[in-house]
């Protein structure tokens, strides 16, 4: 049988390294579902839903560094996908969507299921083709695959099915990637550099995700200037550990000296970050240097007075001989300390959480910190388990740290978890999930979790409601709104679909519980936990006007960073413990 366009295209993704993809079959794609099961090469994932499959791809594509591919059918398939691919735009995933388009006679015709997929998938794509005749299939998929890889983000192919299911041009197909490296910043740009840091007497470092590769250098950066190094939630996991220099994040999950160190310091080096809250940077009296291989990242979040393309490591690696060493290590150990100081306070409920009903969800994340695996993968969903994954679980050389933290979707957790334990299976994957994560996209792919076997433990915070949300609206001074709902006992619903549920209502029961989930290996584990609602926000005995204000007072701290005031107020004002 000859190859047709589709048997081409698969051939050319395995070329590139697709080796999974997820998704859901039907009409258009069914010549390109057929080819694929041919193929032998591509491990076809069927979800439930497949936004779940795209946030699945995400995870996977960022942690193994591989392209990974999606799949929908015409139309509403298609559609399912979006937020996974904004998601892959923005957490810069290279993540391939093969989407089912209507049969090439009808395109504009207003079809049955015709999407357009130029005006669709714009906001997301680095890259769209549409394949409406076979002599493409080279240029299109070529640019759909060296795109999503060396500009790292998502592509869309979108494929009538009589065009997957015609006779393929000839090959060869393969597609030929490039390297990807970027290399140190211009030599006027590190003489600058070297300048504005040697003048300096006190400088700080503020790290994100491109440090990945950079940890030693940063490392040992900010040790010769006495440099205390902040981050941002990403670039935690490659800077806070076996950091001495270590001063914790600032933005809206803040802690430790952060804040003040890149706030108060003569010099701020930006390393790798498009950190976006700009009202957490210095925006005046600091002089910032900001160093990243991406030009649009260059000053759009602070000031500054030297903008550097580079990569952070080859960057590092050049500016070290050419900085002279501080001797002067005050400000650095004034924020060390005040990070330690904080870090006790953030102990609070931790050290108290045996005693308190309802379960504190800082000591659920705290004890979860302290029996996972040391290179276990944890997932947070957008909401108050983003706080708690920040704050109470350590990522040490091993661990990893996923969530839509620049996209900032609900309901990543699982699905993110489940595409990393594909691509690395047994090791340990724990979704802290919201409710309102979970009943939005998790619990129905759950039944593949259970087909797949995949030893996923989702770690619910059974709020009751959308927390986060709630403690917004407070912060603004509304009364919260539309932010409650009821829940079933999701540990009932996990063993309805065949994986094990557990359920976690005392304080006293969380660590067994958590054991129990964590060594549960033959597929997915659900733990409930029912967690208190106001962890973060007020007892709603207080009058509304008192907690307007308080709550007011209480955000503007927490937004500086200065949580371990906020927990003060908490206690010493309410009495809440
Ligand atoms: C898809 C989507 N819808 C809405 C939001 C706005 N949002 C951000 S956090 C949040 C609440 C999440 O609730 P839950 O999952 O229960 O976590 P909690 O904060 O209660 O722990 C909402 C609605 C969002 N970020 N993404
Ligand atoms: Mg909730």
């Amino acid at each position: 049988m000859a190859k047709t366009v589709a048997d081409a295209l698969w051939e050319m993704l395995v070329s590139a390294g697709v080796r999974r993809c997820y998704g859901i079959v039907g009409d258009a794609l069914n010549p390109m579902i057929d080819a694929l099961r041919r193929n032998g090469s591509v491990d076809f994932v069927h979800v439930r839903h497949e936004e779940y499959g795209a946030f699945a791809a995400v995870a996977e594509a960022c942690l193994t560094g591989q392209p990974v591919a999606v799949c929908g059918t015409a139309g509403p398939g298609t559609v399912h996908l979006i937020n996974g691919l904004l998601d892959a735009r923005k957490e810069r995933a290279p993540v391939i969507a093969i989407a089912g388009d209507v049969e090439s006679s009808l395109i504009d015709s207003e079809a049955l299921e015709e999407l357009n997929p130029y005006t669709f998938f714009g906001p997301a794509a680095l890259y769209i083709g549409r394949l409406v005749n076979p002599t493409q299939l080279h240029s299109v998929v070529g640019t759909a695959v060296t795109t999503a890889i060396a500009e790292r983000g998502p592509t869309v192919i979108s494929v009538p099915g009589d065009v997957a299911s015609a006779d393929a041009p000839p090959g060869p197909y393969h597609v030929p990637l490039p390297a990807t490296s970027t290399g140190p910043a211009a030599g006027v740009d590190l003489d600058a550099m070297a300048a504005l840091i040697n003048q300096a007497t006190t400088i700080a470092i503020f790290g994100g995700d491109d440090c990945r590769d950079a940890q030693e250098e940063t490392r040992a950066l900010a040790g010769k200037l006495k440099a205390p190094v902040g981050y941002t939630f990403k670039g935690k996991q490659w800077l806070e550990h076996d950091n001495p220099n270590a001063v914790g994040m600032t933005g809206l999950l803040g802690y430790g000296g952060c804040w003040d160190a890149i706030n108060h310091a003569d010099v701020l080096i930006m390393l790798g970050t498009d950190f976006p809250f700009s009202e957490f940077l210095p925006q005046k009296d600091v002089k910032t240097i900001q160093v990243d291989r991406d030009p649009r990242h260059l000053g759009r979040r602070a000031p500054l007075a030297l903008s550097v393309v580079g990569d952070v490591k080859a960057t590092l690696v050049a500016l070290g001989p050419m900085v002279e060493e501080k001797r002067d290590d005050k400000f650095l150990l004034t924020h060390v300390q005040k990070t330690e100081h904080f870090n006790k306070k953030l102990r609070h409920y931790v050290t108290k959480g045996p005693r308190i009903k309802p379960i504190r969800p800082e000591y659920v994340a705290a004890v979860l910190d302290e029996l996972a695996d040391d290179d276990a993968m944890f997932f947070a969903d957008t909401g108050t388990p983003c706080i708690w994954a920040a704050r109470h679980i350590h990522y040490g050389a091993e661990r990893r740290l996923f969530g839509s933290f620049t996209w900032a979707s609900m309901a990543s957790a699982s699905p993110n978890a489940f595409g990393a334990q594909l691509a690395f299976p047994g090791r340990q994957t724990i979704a802290l999930c919201g409710d309102g994560g979970f009943t939005m996209l998790a619990m129905g792919d759950l039944l593949t979790e259970v087909q797949r076997r995949a030893p996923v433990v989702h770690v619910i915070f059974d709020n009751q409601m959308l927390d986060f949300v709630n403690i917004e609206q407070q912060e603004a001074g509304f009364v919260p709104f539309g932010t409650d709902f009821v829940n079933p006992d999701f540990s009932k619903v996990a063993e309805a679909c065949g994986a094990r549920g557990l359920r976690i209502e005392e304080p006293g029961d969380v660590r067994g519980g958590l054991q129990k989930a964590l060594a549960h290996k033959d597929g997915p584990v659900v733990v409930d936990v029912l967690v208190d609602r106001y962890a973060l926000s007020l007892p709603s005995h207080v009058p509304f006007e008192t907690l307007k204000g308080f709550t007011l007072s209480m955000s503007k701290q927490a937004l500086s960073g200065r949580m371990d005031e906020v927990i003060e107020t908490l206690e010493h004002n309410i009495g809440l413990v």
